[in-house]
């Protein structure tokens, strides 16, 4: 495969508090070589008021970039209609898919929605971790792994 492209799905308007982990989550799809679509889910100074564009113009762009990527990553531990439903639209696609999800102090589980998906869609994968340094260590682990069977 020439260019591995990735579409990287998180939070926006559902609350960009886990931006940082988001980028060092792109960070570590980029340090596989990868290409990732929609990075600006990393960005500090993407704010939940968003990019300064029409709505329909981002759902058409978001889809037409899962459409061309070669598989999708989500982080999902912070709920959000957005990421949900890119997830939903990568699968009916046959991408495959990865989930992170992160078990945080407020204590909230996954959406059912996801964690009830993979019995359905055998693209999607879901991935618990932590975020010390050894959970974050096992998060890119399982991201190259990831990609890994992607590629394969
Ligand atoms: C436009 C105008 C004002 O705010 C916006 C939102 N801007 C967005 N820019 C880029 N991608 C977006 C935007 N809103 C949602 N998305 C996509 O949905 C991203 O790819 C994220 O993965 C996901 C976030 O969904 P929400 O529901 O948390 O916003």
């Amino acid at each position: 495969m020439s260019e591995l492209k990735v579409y990287f799905a998180g939070s926006i308007r559902g609350g960009r508090k886990d931006q940082a982990i988001c980028n060092q989550l792109i960070e570590a799809i980029k340090a596989q070589g990868a290409t990732v679509l929609c990075e600006h889910v990393g960005y500090a100074n993407l704010t939940q008021n968003g990019q300064n564009q029409p709505p329909d113009f981002i759902h058409n762009r978001d889809l037409s970039w899962i459409a061309e990527a070669n598989c999708a990553i989500a982080e999902v531990t912070n709920p959000s209609l957005g990421v949900g439903y890119e997830i939903h639209h990568a699968l009916t696609l046959g991408k495959p898919v990865l989930c992170l999800f992160a078990k945080v102090e407020d204590g909230h589980s996954l959406s059912a929605m996801i964690a009830g998906a993979p019995n359905m869609y055998h693209t999607l994968k879901i991935f618990e971790y932590t975020r010390d340094i050894a959970g974050m260590a096992k998060a890119k682990v399982a991201i190259s792994d990831f990609l890994t069977g992607v590629t394969s």
